[in-house]
């Protein structure tokens, strides 16, 4: 009786065990792919998710009317009457802007802060009798705002007499970054400029002791250099990003001053060893400081610098000079505004979600309804990694009718790294694009206005392990009237 007992209860536990083991082998979640080394930290994706920033020119150079001050203006010269950094922030806030970035010093010398290491600062200015903080200001109206800050603190400085002196300039250069690095907390991202006129003093910058001081007072910061270590400058100040365009470059092979290294950095490097992606400066107007003949860009100029920015794998750092007054001129929020809800308009709603969407394969878990889901990042869609087909492609099909579309938009799951080397769009089976990388985000303006038609297949053709992509679009950009048509 006991023995028939006790086999009774090993059989029903074997069997428990057993229907465990099914559970276990029928919910197991199927694992993400491993990644393709370099990957971005945490503050650079942070960072690239941004996509449009905000930098603030503003200095003695906004009352002298010059771009490069000569660093022997008068301090009483900066007096902005009804300086408002609280305009400023609305004006951010207004364009859907995270992040604002003050020029706290720029060639010239003079700080917008009252600096313990000089008197060629706002102590000596008229502007609120000498006891005023332009970037103090700065930061609690962003902060009001819930934008993030960030400071420009320009290496060349034409004022101070230390520069020119290794050892001395050094010292006052790194004296100031702990002064506002300590004032001010939680700045995102400082920029180090590398501009320097012809004709300046030869000057070693101490760059490692620079960048240990940074990340040792604040390790959250993105450092901005013509070569990093975070943010890579993209080559040109006109807001264009390189037709290709990897977040990946080896930083050794980076020494700025040679011819070839604007085009290096302007592409970056597939087999780079470090993750540093291209941030694309331009200014709203002709300068970065404010001038009163001068005008805010079209609404198109700013919508081709986006797509040729944001949409080739960069972020888009915008200029907007407040004026003498220490405002943003209305003009110049107007167009921002303007911007912005283009940028809504055109991409708020995507056709591809209302579509079938097919791939040439699937790993377990990731499948093409993951490129449709608002997370951009962690959420994608994986060929299997055993596929021996190395042409991977994702094809979007009304369900009824011809879509009405003239933008692609394809974007990589880049926490897993950069991968794609080349891709192809076809519209209803013909070949109408032919590039190159993808990245955070790839944005295609079609030529001919508009299109109209049943299909669309991305075709990756090349690409370090299988593609991941987080996110796919179809959208319809008004704005858009290309001289080109495709029949
Ligand atoms: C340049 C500087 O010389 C300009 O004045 C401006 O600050 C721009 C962002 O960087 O190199």
């Amino acid at each position: 009786m006991v023995r028939l007992w006790c086999s009774s209860l090993s059989i029903t536990l074997l069997f428990q065990q057993l229907i465990r083991l099914c559970i276990s082998w029928s919910v197991q979640t199927p694992t993400p792919p491993l990644p393709i080394l370099p990957l971005p930290t945490y503050s650079q994706l942070k960072w690239q998710q941004r996509e449009i920033i905000m930098f603030f020119h503003f200095g003695v150079n906004t009352f002298s009317d010059r771009e490069w001050g000569t660093g022997q203006e008068n301090p009483a010269i900066f007096n902005p009457t009804g300086l408002n950094t609280t305009q400023w922030a609305t004006v951010a806030a207004d364009a859907g802007v995270s992040l604002m970035i003050l020029t706290a010093k720029h060639h010239d010398g003079f700080c917008l802060w009252p600096s313990k290491y000089t008197d060629h600062s706002v102590i000596s200015s008229p502007w609120q009798g000498g006891k005023g903080d332009v970037v103090q200001d700065f930061v609690n109206a962003a902060t009001a705002q819930g934008i993030d800050v960030g400071v420009y603190l320009s290496p060349w400085d034409r004022h101070d007499p230390r520069y020119g002196n290794d050892l001395l300039y050094n010292q006052y250069y790194l004296a100031q970054l702990q002064e506002l690095l300590k004032k001010y907390p939680n700045v995102r991202e400082i920029w180090f400029d590398g501009a320097k006129g012809a004709n300046a003093k030869n000057m070693t910058y101490y760059f490692s002791d620079w960048f240990s001081m940074v990340k040792e007072l604040q390790s959250s910061i993105n450092i901005f250099s013509d070569a990093g270590p975070d943010v890579r400058w993209v080559g040109d100040e006109t807001g264009s990003a390189g037709y290709t365009c990897w977040s990946t470059i080896n930083r050794t092979s980076l020494s700025i001053g040679s011819p070839d290294i604007i085009q290096y950095i302007n592409t970056g490097d597939p087999k780079g060893t470090d993750w540093l992606p291209a941030e694309c400066d331009v200014s709203i107007r002709k300068g970065w400081f404010w001038h009163k003949s001068e005008s805010p860009k079209k609404l198109s100029e700013l919508l081709d610098i986006y797509y040729n920015s944001v949409g080739r794998n960069c972020v888009l750092l915008l200029n907007v000079p407040p004026n003498t007054s220490g405002l943003i001129t209305e003009v110049d929020a107007n167009r921002l505004k303007e911007f912005r809800s283009a940028i809504k308009t055109i991409f708020h709603q995507n056709l591809a979600e209302d579509c079938f969407v097919k791939v040439s394969s699937q790993r377990g878990g990731f499948g093409p309804e993951k490129m449709l889901d608002s997370d951009h990042l962690w959420s994608y869609w994986a060929p299997r990694d055993d596929d021996d087909e190395k042409d991977h492609w994702v094809e979007i099909w009304a369900k009824e009718g011809r879509l009405r579309f003239n933008v692609v938009r394809i974007q990589e799951a880049i926490g897993l790294g950069q991968r794609i080397k080349r891709h192809e769009i076809y519209v209803d089976g013909k070949l109408i694009i032919k590039a190159t990388t993808v990245g955070y985000k790839r944005l295609h303006r079609l030529d001919g206005g508009e299109v109209h038609a049943r299909g669309v297949r991305i075709r990756i053709r090349k690409a370090r392990g299988v593609p991941l992509i987080s996110s796919i679009g179809l959208h319809y950009d008004p704005f858009w009237h290309s001289k080109f048509t495709v029949s």
